[in-house]
């Protein structure tokens, strides 16, 4: 088992590659939790890196994603059997009236491979359904998008909906190309992030 070859083959967004060598590892008797921590979460942290100083672009970025997250898929249903605990569980969406979700799935694909459990509830999401997924869920976090300036005060009604409710540990965060520090601030979120690597490093220094 080769785990740089593994973190290698993040970073280069080869899926195919990457999809092998995890199921070759497992078959071998590899620990999914050292699969997850040594391989696929430093390599995403690379790509993460290479993102925040310009030598990677979105392009680069979605291909290292969709190949964590095809090894997601072989590695989640051993990581659930071998009862490794998720960081903690993150509900994600676009709020309500706004149908933007690229972005937020490549938030959704980087936080599943930083070792998060995400309930992505797609795009256009009312309140009321943010509130009842984090309560069925025991999220720690409420992650919301919003990509239209015209949805930025669902994004408010939203935050103020969760603060409303008994949830009173839960935490918020948000983003989103209109949204800024200071409008997360002023709405009352616990944090902002710019991007998909910067909301990695904001939910891993909220449950820090
Ligand atoms: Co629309 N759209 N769009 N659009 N669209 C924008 C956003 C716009 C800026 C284009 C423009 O006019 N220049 C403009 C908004 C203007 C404004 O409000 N200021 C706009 C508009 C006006 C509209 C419509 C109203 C157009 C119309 O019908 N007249 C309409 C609205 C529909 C609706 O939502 N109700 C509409 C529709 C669409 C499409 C359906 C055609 C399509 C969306 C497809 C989809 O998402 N499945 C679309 C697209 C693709 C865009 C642009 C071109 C690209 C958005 C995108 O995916 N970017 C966009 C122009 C642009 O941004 N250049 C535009 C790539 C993505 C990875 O980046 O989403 O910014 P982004 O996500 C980043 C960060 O923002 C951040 O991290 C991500 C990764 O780094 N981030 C978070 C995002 N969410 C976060 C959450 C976090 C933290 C960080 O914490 C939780």
């Amino acid at each position: 088992m080769d785990l740089d070859a593994m973190r290698r083959a993040v970073v280069d967004g080869d899926r195919d590659h990457l999809t092998r060598a995890i199921t070759d590892a497992l078959a071998d008797g590899a620990e999914p939790a050292a699969l997850l921590g040594q391989a696929l979460i430093p390599g995403m942290d690379e790509v993460g890196d290479l993102f925040a100083s310009n030598e990677y672009f979105l392009p680069e970025v979605l291909l290292s994603a969709r190949a964590v997250q095809g090894a997601l898929d072989v590695l989640r249903p051993r990581l659930a059997e071998s009862g490794v605990e998720p960081a903690g569980t993150v509900v994600l969406g676009t709020v309500q009236g706004d149908l933007h979700d690229i972005g937020k799935n490549l938030i959704g694909m980087m936080l599943e491979g930083a070792g998060f459990r995400v309930v992505d509830l797609g795009s256009n999401v009312a309140p009321e359904r943010f509130l009842a997924a984090a309560r069925e869920h025991g999220a720690a976090f409420v992650a919301l998008s919003a990509l239209l300036t015209t949805t930025m005060p669902a994004m408010q009604a939203t935050v103020a909906a969760l603060r409303a409710s008994d949830l009173h540990d839960l935490k918020l965060i948000v983003g989103g190309a209109p949204v800024t520090e200071a409008f997360a601030r002023g709405i009352g979120a616990d944090g902002y992030a710019p991007d998909a690597s910067s909301a990695v490093a904001l939910v891993r220094g909220l449950v820090a």
